[in-house]
């Protein structure tokens, strides 16, 4: 069958040659209390001058305008629990990964069947607990993987006594559409009995290794800024699971050395950028969602430094900025709980080219920002604010569009949708 196709409210405006916001949406209608980015600009009173490895004052940003691209928004599956992650096959058609535990195949025409149950796995079944954030999560294509059909997959696996954890697996993914029992090259140290805060993304840094952002299991903040264990840290390794020689904390006393950088939350958005440097976003608690860029052993400062506060009120540092630690490019107040990221590259819309598109959960949007040609951060946009949504993921198809992985809370009628021009 082909995909179903309907119009939306964006779509009619884009007829009509008019933006989202002025279509009603009650969501979006929020926005007309939206600050302006120079009023916007955080910690002034911060001379970067005294102290040290700081960078720039974090920008904060609030809710904004929506978006004025034309858009119209089809249905490519419906159905689907808790959609995590998705990847374009070059032969056409894509991977899925839904967070209970299903890796899936939709073909261009939307037909959805199931690859692997990876409760299946004998030797790390995936842990799963409704309502919290363990599961299935990313899915990494090779870059060689026309020629090897190597796929990566992070997931929270089960451990001895009750324990979880995040892994990567390596898999062979043969052209009949079946998965090799794969092997296992990474596992966050130590296990934990935790649910929350995985991180979850993996990307290829562009150097042949691995990046896995990992969070800090919600419980365990304190141990973000301390190098002998993987929460709150991202890891680097190789595509085999050895360790870099060039990771920055290798022959460290009492440092892991996989960690290529410390002091975060929960990491949930990673990508290489055409500029060659990788940007990152994590969750804060309220009000301390950030956008970082990430280098080699550097502090990005959670829980010492925050622009959040706890989910009760109180305070979790006196401290936005301390020596030693990186402050964010932005962070976000009110939280939008970003929970993935990609550049736009592609012809089908050229006014997002080059740009950062968020998907947000608390707030029911995609946060487009606008990225210069230097990397640094222009204008943002609420874009999709109309779909009413919990977005997971955005993702750019071979033809630049937008497909959109949407969640149900608590339930399985997630589905993936995809943004066409209008
Ligand atoms: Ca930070």
């Amino acid at each position: 069958m082909a995909f179903s196709t309907f119009l939306t409210r964006s779509a009619l405006c884009g007829i009509l040659t008019v933006t989202i916001a002025a279509c009603g949406n009650g969501t979006v209608a929020e926005t007309a209390s939206a600050q302006k980015p120079a009023e916007n600009l955080a910690e002034q009173s911060i001379a970067a001058a005294d102290v040290k490895d700081v960078g720039a004052p974090s920008q904060v940003w609030g809710r904004v305008e929506a978006a004025p691209i034309n858009y119209k928004i089809e249905t490519v599956a419906d159905d689907i629990d808790h959609p995590w992650s998705l990847a374009f096959l070059p032969e056409g058609g894509m991977l899925l990964s839904e967070r209970g535990g299903l890796l899936k195949h939709i073909t261009d025409d939307g037909e959805v069947s199931v690859v692997k149950d990876f409760a299946t796995i004998d030797d790390a079944p995936v842990h799963t607990k409704d309502r919290a954030q363990a599961g299935l999560f990313d899915i990494a294509l090779h870059p060689d993987f026309a020629d090897n059909r190597q796929v990566f997959i992070s997931y929270a696996a089960k451990v001895d006594k009750g324990l979880n954890t995040l892994v990567v697996r390596r898999f062979t993914y043969s052209k009949d559409g079946t998965l090799d029992a794969g092997q296992q090259i990474f596992a966050a140290k130590p296990p934990r009995k935790e649910s929350h805060h995985y991180g979850g993304r993996i990307i290829f840094p562009g150097d042949g290794t691995l990046m896995i952002p990992h969070g800090e299991a919600y419980n365990k903040r304190e141990q973000a800024q301390t190098l002998d264990n993987h929460f709150g840290k991202i890891l680097r390794v190789n595509l085999d699971g050895s360790i870099p020689q060039d990771n920055p904390f290798i022959g460290k006393k009492d440092a892991l050395p996989e960690i290529w950088s410390y002091g975060h939350r929960n990491p949930q958005g990673i990508i290489l950028g055409a500029d060659g440097k990788v940007y990152e976003n994590e969750h804060g608690a309220k009000g301390g969602d950030e956008i970082n860029v990430i280098e080699p052993g550097v502090n990005y400062g959670w829980p010492a430094v925050t622009h959040g506060i706890d989910y009760s009120g109180a305070a979790i540092s006196p401290f936005k900025t301390l020596p030693g630690m990186r402050q964010s490019l932005v962070h976000f107040v009110p939280s939008i709980a970003p929970a993935g990221m990609v550049q736009y590259s592609g012809d089908a819309f050229p006014e997002l080219q080059g740009d950062l598109l968020l998907p947000a959960l608390a707030l029911k949007h995609v946060r487009h920002v606008e990225m210069k040609a230097d990397g640094s951060l222009g204008e943002q946009r609420e874009m999709f604010g109309e779909l009413d949504s919990r977005f997971r993921d955005v993702e750019i198809s071979p033809d630049g569009y937008i497909y959109l992985l949407i969640e149900e809370r608590n339930g399985p009628n997630g589905k993936v949708v995809r943004a066409v021009p209008n």
